[in-house]
């Protein structure tokens, strides 16, 4: 018998850790396999840089049609913000207008939503506290999946001609909408698996296809209590052998800000409108709220066919 150091037992711990959060997410994978069988190709390969590069050069298409209509983004200019992609991977500046985001938040404040991603946890945001006594559970997200369209303010930005032509200029012309979702991030305290699901406080990067752009908005003042979106610069770019060569999207803070540098890290805080424009395949990590809850929206452009499950965020459809 032999004491093994206590740093291969962290090692251990950590990676025990590690599959408890891929564990999490295996029978949203094995749907995603049935629904479309070049679910899996694409989830091995497209975590390589190599793979990445031929599926571009062999699909990219050009876009052949202009968005049509008025953008409600007044002010912001298409090549600025595929410029700030292609070399940052996030462009920060966009603003939702007033009438938009308390429209959205007001629906959010009103309907109720669906606790930890489960059907059976039906709540209004406000009786949060009163919901975790009813369930006897800490209720870590809120997600309204597809009651998000009842709202039209949800829809207007969904269709918002910015937002598509931003979308095919970085992707190619056959960009579309994969995902539109908004949902409630609470202060609480949370297990490991429903962080994991939540995509909370972990870096990772998202294998939802092979190229992707995520537009997401914050509908309520977000400080750093309030749980802010973290997304590391240039990460969508250069990438470790070691975070390709593995199964595992999520990846500990030292070994990504290790190689990418504390500075290269971008918190999303901001006034109830902000907005930003991200290629998520960078590594980002929601954060969970310690002081108010947050309310978030996401429209996700893709460039294969949308996933039914994962357009509104929902892990398996029941
Ligand atoms: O909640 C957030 O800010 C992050 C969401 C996220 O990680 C994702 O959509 O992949």
């Amino acid at each position: 018998m032999h004491n093994t150091p206590a740093k291969d037992l962290e090692s251990i711990a950590r990676s025990g850790g590690r599959f408890r959060r891929m564990a999490v997410r295996i029978p949203t994978y094995l749907t995603d396999m049935r629904e479309n069988p070049a679910w899996l190709p694409m989830f091995l390969l497209a975590r390589t840089l190599p793979f990445r590069r031929m599926h571009w050069l062999a699909t990219k298409q050009r876009v052949t049609s202009v968005a049509a209509g008025k953008s409600m983004f007044t002010g912001v200019k298409r090549e600025p913000v595929v410029n700030a992609l292609r070399t940052e991977g996030i462009f920060p500046g966009l603003a939702l207008p007033d009438h938009i985001h308390r429209e959205i938040a007001a629906f959010a404040n009103a309907e109720p939503c669906f606790g930890n991603f489960d059907r059976r946890l039906e709540f209004v945001a406000a009786d949060h506290a009163e919901a975790q006594a009813r369930f006897c559970r800490p209720l870590l997200s809120g997600h309204f999946f597809e009651r998000s369209l009842d709202c039209p303010a949800v829809l207007a930005v969904q269709r918002d001609p910015l937002l598509a032509e931003v979308a095919g200029h970085y992707l190619g012309g056959q960009a579309r909408v994969i995902t539109t979702r908004i949902w409630w991030s609470f202060p609480t305290r949370a297990s490991e698996a429903d962080r994991s699901l939540a995509s909370l406080d972990k870096y990772h990067f998202d294998l939802d296809d092979w190229r992707m752009l995520k537009f997401f908005f914050n509908l309520v003042d977000v400080d750093e209590g309030t749980g802010p979106h973290v997304f590391v610069k240039g990460s969508h770019r250069r990438r470790l052998m070691k975070h390709q060569l593995t199964l595992m999207v999520g990846h500990p803070a030292e070994e990504v800000l290790g190689y990418y540098g504390e500075g290269s890290a971008v918190t999303l805080t901001g006034k109830a409108g902000f907005g930003f424009v991200e290629d998520p395949f960078g590594f980002h990590m929601g954060t969970v709220p310690t002081q108010k809850p947050r309310l978030m929206m996401e429209v996700g452009f893709g460039v294969s066919k949308p996933s039914r499950r994962r357009f509104h965020g929902e892990p398996v459809l029941r």
